[in-house]
């Protein structure tokens, strides 16, 4: 038995938006075995697994320091049987044997090929994998029939899985405010996703769009799209209504904006040399326009690269929720709503928060005010890297 001298070990909140998550931290070692688990587990549906081992992760990004034995593990929340086992055989032989193997899977490798390309999800990447299908290229030798989306996804397959760094961000950034700027004049373009929370760089670019005139917003998504359409700028795009984050267990979206089309899934084409480097000068002049698989659409070349952007377009009451739920990551998003329905009987979306006993919408108009709502501390965005 040990001293009751011992130092006190680190105490983790449970919920991942109680605490700060920075973007580097001192486990990786470990949080990447547990993540690779949790997107086997995704891959065969089994989202109540995927979550718990999303989150033994999470708090292991919290620790203020990097765990070398199974006692820094003591009093720490969410670390269920199964993490703790996949931990203690890390710490113990370096690797996880079934870490390992899942990583070696044909399963988990053809799955993580075939869901790689946008527009592919769980669904038909396990239907192709069990007809078997293993690459992306498999999709076009077998004639697969493909949505929009999905022949997009393989038409740029190369691009899209390449990082976007902050840089092209920041070009993309320039052009969707000539977009905005050329319909409607005083919007307000924010970056949001992975880029606000100080990544460095990411697998798309996520923009909100809001103005301060209540309504001034409305239409706005189509006359942006038309505008970049006509200059040549978009490869591909889908708007659709925000119908995430609602919750079944309370109205969180105010029904009067049920049927605004607000949100949009694109693919730009980035000129190269654009990036804002600000030596752009580009004395090359290949066009960029080399033969595809289809034989007649573009395909990027040595001057242009696709690049995946999301468009998110918000009423200017409803922007702290979007910037909120816009924001991330993804585990953060979900312990939120997680938090206030459980904890708080609330139900929160990127619209709204709404209080069940008191049976009314709390209004916000910052960020800072709806952690105040929820009874949560401030995180910054750069602390929200669950
Ligand atoms: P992503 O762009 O998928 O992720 P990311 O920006 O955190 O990371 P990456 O660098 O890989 O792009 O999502 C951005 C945030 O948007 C994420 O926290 C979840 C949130 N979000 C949606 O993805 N869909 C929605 O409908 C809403 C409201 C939010
Ligand atoms: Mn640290
Ligand atoms: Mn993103
Ligand atoms: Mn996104």
């Amino acid at each position: 038995p040990k001293p009751s001298a011992d130092p006190p070990a680190t105490t983790v909140k449970s919920y991942a938006c109680q605490r700060r998550t920075p973007l580097k931290h001192h486990n990786t070692f470990l949080t990447d075995a547990l993540e690779i688990l949790a997107e086997n587990a995704e891959f065969n549906e089994n989202e109540g697994r995927s979550v718990a081992f999303r989150r033994s992760a999470s708090v292991l990004k919290a620790l203020p320091h990097v765990v070398r034995g199974m006692d820094d593990l003591k009093n720490l929340p969410c670390l269920g049987e199964h993490s703790v086992r996949v931990i203690k055989e890390i710490l113990e032989d370096g690797t996880s044997s079934e870490v390992e193997s899942t990583r070696q899977s044909e399963q988990y490798q053809a799955m993580k090929a075939l869901t790689g390309v946008f527009g592919v999800g769980v669904k038909s990447a396990d239907r192709w994998f069990r007809e078997g299908l293993r690459r992306p290229l498999d999709l076009i030798h077998t004639g697969q029939k493909l949505n929009l989306a999905q022949q997009a996804g393989v038409q740029y397959y190369n691009d899209l899985n390449r990082p976007v760094t902050k840089r092209e961000a920041v070009a993309i950034s320039h052009i969707v405010e000539k977009a905005v700027n050329a319909v409607l004049s005083g919007a307000i373009i924010t970056l949001m996703g992975g880029f606000r929370r100080g990544k460095e760089v990411g697998h798309d670019v996520d923009f909100l769009i809001t103005h301060l005139e209540e309504g001034a917003e409305e239409g706005l998504m189509p006359k942006v799209l038309n505008w970049l359409e006509e200059q040549g700028l978009l490869l591909y795009q889908k708007t659709t209504r925000n119908s995430y984050l609602e919750s079944k267990d309370g109205p969180a979206r105010p029904p009067h904006n049920l049927d605004r089309f607000e949100r949009c899934f694109s693919i730009f084409k980035l000129e190269k040399g654009k990036e804002g480097s600000g030596t752009s000068l580009n004395t090359s002049y290949d066009s960029g326009t080399t033969e595809g698989i289809t034989g007649t659409t573009e395909q990027p070349g040595p001057s242009w690269r696709a690049v995946r952007v999301d468009l998110v377009v918000s009423p200017f009451s409803q922007f702290a929720f979007a910037t909120l739920g816009w924001t991330g990551s993804k585990l953060f998003e979900r312990e939120l709503r997680r938090w206030a329905g459980q904890e708080k009987g609330m139900s929160l979306s990127s619209h709204a928060l709404y209080d069940s006993k008191q049976q009314r919408y709390l209004r916000a108009n910052s960020e800072e005010e709806i952690f105040a709502h929820l009874g949560l501390e401030y995180i910054p965005p750069s602390e929200r890297n669950a």
